[in-house]
């Protein structure tokens, strides 16, 4: 390899399953020569983050497939080489989005410059970049975690769910990681100060959440949907908020799984929430206000479906768990005196 060429890699296939080395492929090319106002810079750090998976597909996604024979996409930390905009020097340290290679040409718009002395310039691929940006909003924004509530996060130890846990823990929540190693589990308790952590590979999910969340769950950042969603469910509380942040024990399935997909309440940014009627007592006024209104204004119309006979009844109510009702279905009992 020569220190004057460019290495890249490029995906060559789209993957079956999990990746393997043989669908990508390493080639050199001649550094390219940045024209009028671009930038050339060497890149320092590539980050590899999980969505990458879903971009080695042509199956239709909220973004666009990497394209086969070409460079695989990524964010680096670079320096830059040449440059020919007035916004950039050659040293400056950016942040861009060169994909997986050695050198990059970029126009000035998708480079943020880093200051060194701020903190180390890898952290904007991680805690200060992308993952710490969707670890600080999917808990503040979708979590709304209020002191003294228990919070749980999948992938705990990682790039998003390490950030998660302790912001948890700043805003005095209990903070439980559900990882895949016990050395991980030891890191997010000793080292991040979550106060529990789950093996997700050797303990059963639901008996070690219901011990490590005596109170329950309020807050799940869910990072794998699957297996770890449905135990976690088991043992929400009342009120509680999932922010559904990523579906990586999926990121590598030819067909979905199994029940419903929740990829496109993600993808969709889509509120599913409970209901129960009874929270809305207190509300009956303004309810019975606007539906007379309505009713009498004409703006609502009202099918019954009305059986005759008290013992007709379970015939009928079997039948509207068929679809044989069409409309509200009562069954008339004895004669309405209102009606003629
Ligand atoms: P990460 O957590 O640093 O790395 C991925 C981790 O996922 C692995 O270390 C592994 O941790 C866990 N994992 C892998 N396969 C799994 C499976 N089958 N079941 C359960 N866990 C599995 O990655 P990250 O960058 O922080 O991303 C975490 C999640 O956030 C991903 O789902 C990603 O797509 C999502 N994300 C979403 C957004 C967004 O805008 N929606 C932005 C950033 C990230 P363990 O083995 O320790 O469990
Ligand atoms: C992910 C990283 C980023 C991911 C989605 C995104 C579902 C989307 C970011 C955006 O479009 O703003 O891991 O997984």
């Amino acid at each position: 390899m020569s220190e004057s060429m460019n290495q890249q890699i490029l995906l060559k296939s789209y993957p079956t399953g999990e990746p393997k080395e043989s669908d990508f492929a390493l080639v050199e090319t001649a550094i390219p020569e940045p024209g009028e106002g671009e930038i050339l810079s060497s890149t320092i750090y590539l980050s590899l983050d999980p969505y990458m998976r879903g971009r080695m597909s042509d199956r239709e996604s909220y973004a666009t497939p990497a394209k086969l024979g070409e460079v695989m996409m990524g964010s680096n930390v670079s320096q830059v080489v040449k440059s020919n905009n007035p916004k950039f020097s050659a040293g400056d340290f950016v942040l861009g989005y060169g994909g997986w290679q050695d050198y990059a040409i970029a126009q000035g718009e998708t480079l943020r410059k880093l200051d060194p002395s701020q903190v180390p310039i890898s952290y904007a691929l991680g805690i200060t970049g992308m993952p710490g940006m969707t670890a600080y909003f999917a808990l503040l924004d979708i979590g709304k975690p209020k002191a003294g509530e228990t919070m749980v996060v999948s992938a705990g130890s990682g790039a998003v769910g390490a950030v998660v846990g302790q912001i948890a823990k700043i805003k005095d929540c209990r903070a439980v990681g559900i990882v895949g190693s016990d050395e991980k589990c030891d890191y997010v308790v000793n080292e991040l100060g979550f106060d529990a952590c789950i093996n997700r590979k050797t303990q059963d999910l639901n008996s070690a959440l219901k011990a490590a969340c005596p109170n329950g769950i309020d807050i799940y950042v869910d990072h794998t949907a699957g297996p770890i969603l449905e135990a976690v469910l088991q043992n929400i509380n009342l009120g509680a908020r999932i922010p559904l942040v990523g579906l990586i024990s999926q990121y590598n399935a030819e067909t979905p799984p199994p029940g419903p997909n929740l990829m496109p309440l993600l993808v969709k940014r889509a509120l599913i929430k409970g209901f129960l009627v009874g929270d809305y007592q207190q509300r009956h006024a303004e309810f019975m206000n606007d539906m007379s209104q309505w009713l009498q204004a004409g703006k609502l119309k009202y099918k019954e479906d009305i059986v005759k006979g008290l013992e007709n009844a379970p015939r009928a109510f079997i039948g509207l768990l068929q679809g044989e009702n069409f409309g509200k279905l009562i069954v008339q009992v004895s004669d309405d005196p209102t009606k003629k």
